[in-house]
């Protein structure tokens, strides 16, 4: 009789425990922040793989907190909508351009002009420094997310389906070279000298493979992760954008942390933005050769030629009329 009662009292309880182990994970889960990732990057790009070492370091700084789900190629939002996603709170990380800050946040279309950034470490300098600080603070105010790292996407070359010759923007005359679908994306195409065409990054593939465009600009990196080097020609290296994005979090998902998690989510974001930069500066050193190898031909224009123009059809458009005035000379006096 004791022993009977004994066992099913052991019984029960291991049962209990059991069930309690069952309902765990999910509790756990329940209580993590959420932190969704839309970026419009191809998986073997280093500013897809960044989104997995963000992950990494959280994990290791702050287990079971957080619940990073990562989603490549625009699988959850288009390009160029992430944003909005964030600003509604539909969405709470990704990395957004210049381009994407323009349109709410006027001044920052100085970042969008062709020849303004000089090179990564200049770009490092400008928005780790004081220009950067006063800037987000309005994005911040103005777009409801939060910039944490400013990430090198590359230096902008231009990418032909036929080779051709190139040494001035005039050389580009009738080119349609495909440009992100905005306004000021498609300004730098025709500051280039080309027929700017609006294209989402996902098409860009199958638009050189079928001719609907002529070309393409990308940092290398870019071209070599997704594989526009199989349907185009060459390269010419006009050089005419250092590019950045900024990871960014929403404003909704920021301020329900608390200070010790801001602190961990900033420099999850750190490293990762690191990771990209040094693998990203690193490989576009190296895939002249490798595009060569592919067949291409990668041809020098007059970079000079290039840059005069650009910067005089930015200096002369109404963007430059809403850049705060010494803007562009603290940016280009920041060493
Ligand atoms: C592109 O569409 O050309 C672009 O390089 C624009 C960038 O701002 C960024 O969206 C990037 O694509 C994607 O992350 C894909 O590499």
């Amino acid at each position: 009789m004791k022993h009977s009662l004994l066992r099913r009292t052991l019984l029960a309880t291991a049962s209990a425990v059991v069930m309690i182990g069952a309902l765990l994970p999910a509790a756990q889960a329940q209580n993590k922040v959420v932190l969704r990732v839309s970026t419009p990057a191809v998986p073997d790009d280093w500013h897809a793989k960044m989104w997995t070492v963000f992950k990494d370091n959280l994990v290791k700084s702050a287990p079971g907190e957080f619940d990073v789900q990562i989603n490549l190629n625009a699988s959850l939002f288009k390009q160029g909508t992430e944003p909005a996603a964030m600003a509604r709170g539909n969405l709470e990380l990704s990395s957004i351009s210049a381009f994407d800050i323009a349109k709410l946040v006027p001044e920052f279309s100085i970042f969008t002009a062709g020849y303004v950034i000089r090179d990564p470490e200049h770009q490092q300098k400008v928005f780790n420094g004081p220009i950067g600080a006063e800037l987000f603070k309005t994005v911040a105010e103005k777009m409801d997310v939060t910039p944490l790292s400013t990430v090198y996407l590359g230096t902008r070359q231009v990418n032909l389906r036929e080779a051709r010759n190139v040494r001035t923007p005039a050389d580009l005359k009738g080119v349609k070279l495909r440009m992100p679908g905005t306004k000021e994306w498609l300004f730098l195409g025709e500051a280039l000298g080309a027929t700017a065409t609006p294209l989402a990054f996902g098409e860009v593939y199958l638009g050189l493979k079928t001719g609907t465009i002529d070309g393409q600009d990308n940092p290398l990196p870019s071209v070599r992760a997704a594989k526009f080097y199989e349907v185009t020609k060459q390269i010419v290296l006009t050089s005419h954008l250092v590019d950045g994005i900024f990871i960014a979090i929403s404003n909704k998902a920021w301020g329900a942390m608390t200070p010790a998690q801001k602190q961990k989510v900033t420099a999850a974001a750190q490293a990762a933005s690191s990771y990209n930069n040094e693998n990203r500066i690193k490989e576009e050193s190296q895939l002249v050769d490798f595009f060569k190898q592919q067949g291409l031909q990668v041809t020098t224009p007059d970079v000079d030629a290039f840059r005069k123009s650009v910067q005089a059809t930015y200096q002369n458009s109404d963007y430059a009329k809403v850049w705060p005035k010494g803007l562009l000379e603290r940016v280009n006096q920041t060493k």
